[in-house]
């Protein structure tokens, strides 16, 4: 039961990717640094929701997203931004717009894995869904010290119960706005996937 259906973070975010599916789904898809960094930062208030643990992870994610929605003033769409980085062989180098593209395209495929699970299982324990997405997504990019504490955290997050709480959803609600998201997102990631792959620059690494 949403209480103010327009201010649902679930809804917002759900409603972005399919704005973004859409655009990724026509003829010839042109996607806009501004439009794809909007709908990834309203990801963000999943993050309130885990815990102190996922804190150096909502840091990290902001960043990098504030950094795309920075680069979209200089860059009209992801190819744009993406052919500027070639050019200057700055495609890998730490914190360049590409490099920080290809982490928030995994941040938006975590939470893809993460509802597909939820959507998938029963039960008030989130620790396996979440734990199966970040093994898929980031553990192999990620060194031991960070898998550690990533493992630790996840003993604290809340229960699904807590989550759709905090989220101002219930269980119908909840699946609805996972749903659109899953659905959506797919062919987002698959087209950031593309845009790498297509100019060779690798996307495991
Ligand atoms: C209920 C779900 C629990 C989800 C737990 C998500 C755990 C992700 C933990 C990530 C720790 C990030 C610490 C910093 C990592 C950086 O070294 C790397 C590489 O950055 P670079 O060298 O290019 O600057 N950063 C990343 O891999 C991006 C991490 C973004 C994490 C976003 C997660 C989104 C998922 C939210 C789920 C609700």
């Amino acid at each position: 039961m949403e209480e103010d259906g327009s201010k649902s973070p679930l809804r917002l975010m759900a409603e972005a990717f399919k704005d973004l599916a859409a655009t990724v789904n026509s003829e010839n898809p042109e996607v806009e640094v501004g439009t794809f960094s909007h709908a990834c930062s309203l990801v963000s208030p999943l993050f309130g929701c885990l815990g102190i643990a996922f804190k150096f992870a909502e840091m990290d994610y902001v960043a990098k997203v504030d950094d795309l929605a920075a680069a979209s003033k200089s860059f009209l769409t992801l190819q744009s931004l993406l052919d500027h980085d070639i050019q200057g062989s700055t495609v890998r180098k730490p914190g360049s717009h590409s490099r920080n593209l290809l982490r928030v395209k995994r941040g938006i495929d975590m939470v893809k894995i993460l509802f597909e699970q939820i959507l998938a299982t029963e039960g008030n324990s989130l620790k396996d869904q979440a734990s199966k997405a970040y093994a898929q997504v980031f553990a192999p990019y990620h060194g031991w010290a960070i898998r550690k504490v990533v493992a630790a955290g996840m003993y604290a997050l809340p229960t699904r119960g807590q989550l759709l709480n905090k989220f101002n959803e219930d269980e119908n609600s909840a699946r609805m706005h996972m749903e659109t998201y899953v659905a959506a997102s797919a062919p987002v990631i698959q087209y950031v996937d593309g845009l790498f792959l297509s100019k060779e620059l690798g996307v495991d690494w």
